[in-house]
């Protein structure tokens, strides 16, 4: 995958100035992990074999049992994607008005609300974190606030007993998007059974995928009821709607690839750590790089590699840092970039969002997502290594060639 002609000695090696890239092929973040082949397609064969395509079928009746044992929680309703399941999650618990939720997540999380006719109040992160500040939820709070979705960006749970502890205080719903988290740990409980209900998302790039698919855990038996009906237009039984529904419903395929995931799983996380070690090894401690750590005392399935830089410190910034990456075929990300308080509709419907916004509004312009997963091989994480080090070793020189708007 790499070329051996394209070691960088001196700044015109780099590929944006004509150099040749470090990569022969593009290597992106989000490269799907593949479970074993041979299990998957038995599973298809049996699916074939047994014509139930869809609608609450075998396969993903045990894929729910098994995640639901995995995860330590009463129950789990498969769902076709991530965001149908946060959209099911919210009406099931009858939220309204508006709900709290960070910037700094993926899109999803603040549409999924809005989608519903919910306002969703950006809060900002807690200094240095990546996480909903339970100081500043507080303040947001109003009479119309029904909830708070807290997002575990990156696999890390967020503050948790602290938005557990105003929940409870403010009667408000406590809801958490868990799409990053599958596999972690927090205080040694896997995530998935914290607050009313946990939403989870299997999409291609996430670190145990189903194509597209997602989850909601809950140990509420009459909520996971609720929600099994909503998933499946509101039919409670032939001929007999009990809810407004929608179709959030997982099929076979989904979940034959979601148990072979499982099955897969070790050797995954195996291969994200050793990729991860490397990272760690090489870009921590770089003057103006912030590389997050993931806490080792947890679970973790460390498909996040995620860096933070200075510009003040680097002597450059992220942005042309991901303009030579990309050059060099390392396809690094600025997620979440520009945050969700800068995307439209709420650009627009709330102009001066960004005010209360602070530390999310340095925050997304220093951060970046590195590539990793099965698809990476650990000689790949070196190179991309070398390479942040040499233009971090080179960064003001560099900057004066390489102009980014
Ligand atoms: N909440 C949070 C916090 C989330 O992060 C997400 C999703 C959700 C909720 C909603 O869950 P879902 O409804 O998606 O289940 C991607 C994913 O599409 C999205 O699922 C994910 N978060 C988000 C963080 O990343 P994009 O627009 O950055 O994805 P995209 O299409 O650019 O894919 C990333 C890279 O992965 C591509 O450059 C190429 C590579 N790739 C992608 C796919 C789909 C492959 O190599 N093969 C593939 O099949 O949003």
């Amino acid at each position: 995958m790499f070329s051996s002609t394209a070691a960088k000695t001196q700044i015109s090696d780099l590929a944006i100035l004509g150099g040749t890239p470090v990569f022969t092929e593009k290597i992106h973040v989000g490269k799907p992990n593949v479970p074993d082949r041979e299990l998957l397609l038995e599973r298809v064969n049996d699916i074939l074999d047994r014509q139930w395509f869809t609608n609450d079928g075998p396969y993903v009746q045990e894929l729910e049992a098994k995640l639901a044992a995995f995860l330590g929680v009463k129950h789990c309703i498969a769902m076709c994607n991530g965001t149908i399941a946060l959209e099911i999650a919210i009406r099931a618990t009858e939220l309204t008005g508006e709900v709290i939720v960070p910037s700094f997540t993926f899109i999803a999380t603040a549409h999924a609300l809005q989608w519903q006719g919910i306002t969703p109040v950006f809060c900002d992160v807690a200094p240095g974190t990546h996480h909903l500040d339970p100081k500043r939820v507080e303040e947001l709070i109003t009479p119309r606030t029904t909830g708070i979705l807290g997002v575990h960006l990156w696999g890390q749970a967020c503050e948790i007993e602290a938005l557990e502890e105003i929940a409870q205080r403010r009667n408000l719903t406590l809801l958490f998007d868990a799409a990053h988290a599958f596999a972690c740990s927090h205080n040694g409980q896997m995530i998935g059974s914290f607050g009313r209900a946990e939403v989870f998302s299997f999409h291609a790039t996430k670190f145990f995928n189903t194509f597209e698919g997602g989850a909601i855990t809950t140990n509420d038996g009459d909520l996971a009821r609720k929600m099994r009906f909503m998933r499946n237009f509101g039919f409670a039984g032939y001929d007999d709607v009990q809810y407004v529904g929608t179709n959030g419903k997982m099929n076979e395929i989904s979940a034959a690839m979601g148990l072979t995931m499982l099955d897969s799983l070790g050797a995954i996380i195996q291969r994200n750590q050793e990729n991860y070690h490397i990272y760690q090894e090489q870009l921590s401690g770089l003057p103006g790089m912030r590389f997050i750590e993931h806490d080792e005392d947890e679970q973790r399935n460390y498909q996040y590699i995620v860096i933070e830089i200075d510009e003040g410190v680097a002597g450059i910034n992220r942005d042309a840092l991901v303009k030579i990456l990309h050059a060099e075929n390392v396809i690094a990300r600025r997620y979440f970039y520009p945050g969700c308080h800068q995307m439209e509709p709420y650009r627009s419907y709330f102009p001066h969002a960004g005010l209360l916004l602070p530390n999310t509004n340095k925050l997304v312009t220093q951060v970046m997502a590195l590539p990793t997963g099965v698809s990476v091989q650990p000689e790949e994480v070196v190179k991309i290594c070398d390479m942040i080090r040499f233009v971090l070793a080179h960064a003001v020189e560099i900057k004066q060639r390489v102009y980014v708007e």
